[in-house]
């Protein structure tokens, strides 16, 4: 049995429990709020969530994690066979996190949690952001799922990344800069599969328990 680690309100533990979830592989979950206590670091190195345990040890980092579990669990394929389209959905992935959420993530700490970013820094997401949307609109197709016909990790990706970096750039900047994909359309049809929904409830009870813990 997997164990994950980590909490609800975190994007990168929902897109592992999305992966969990649509492959159907049984798992428990371990409530951990991203400590840096040793028995925390001794299973994910940095003291970052997700990270799961599974039966020959831990294993850290979300698509790591999920790159374990299309291996370890063939059924229900989050991947294609083919081994170029297999690397199209990766690269898809990549466009995802490193270009869009790691980007906009410079935004959140005003956007989300009432500090305040520098406009230097504002000014440079926003460029970097106008370069690297138009670069994912060219891999994503929303025909219907971002990366084609069928679910896919890089569903697991989007699914959790476009809303916040939806969200952060219409908090900075006034405008939500992927309005001009079909971002809107797709997360509504993908709140329709139960993966989702289970995620988004489990999400809001984690809310109301983080606001306590504050
Ligand atoms: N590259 C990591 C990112 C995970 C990540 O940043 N997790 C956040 C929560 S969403 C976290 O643990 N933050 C606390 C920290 O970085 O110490 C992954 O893909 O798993």
């Amino acid at each position: 049995m997997i164990t994950l680690v980590g909490f609800a309100l975190s994007n990168y533990y929902n897109k592992v429990k999305l992966a969990l979830l649509e492959k159907g592989v049984p798992f428990i979950e371990e409530l951990n709020w991203a400590t840096k206590d040793e028995a925390t670091l001794a299973r994910s190195p940095l003291g970052k969530v997700p990270f799961i345990v599974t039966e020959h040890g831990p294993l850290s980092e979300s698509q790591v994690i999920v790159d374990y579990l299309e291996r370890a669990y063939p059924e229900h394929p989050l991947v294609p066979a083919d081994a170029y389209q297999a690397a199209r959905l990766r690269e898809l992935v990549t466009y995802i996190e490193l270009y869009l959420e790691l980007v906009a993530r410079r935004l959140y700490k005003e956007a989300f949690f009432g500090g305040k970013v520098a406009q230097e820094t504002k000014d440079e997401v926003r460029a970097e952001l106008e370069k690297n949307i138009p670069a994912f609109a060219r891999l994503a197709t929303f025909a219907p799922f971002v990366g084609g016909s069928s679910f896919s990790i890089a569903d697991c990706s989007a699914l959790v990344c476009l809303p916040t970096v939806s969200m952060a750039t219409k908090a900075i900047y006034g405008e939500d800069m992927l309005a001009g994909l079909p971002v809107r359309d797709y997360l509504k049809a993908m709140g329709e599969r139960e993966s989702m929904k289970r995620v988004a409830a489990d999400r809001k009870a984690n809310q109301a328990l983080a606001a306590a813990r504050r």
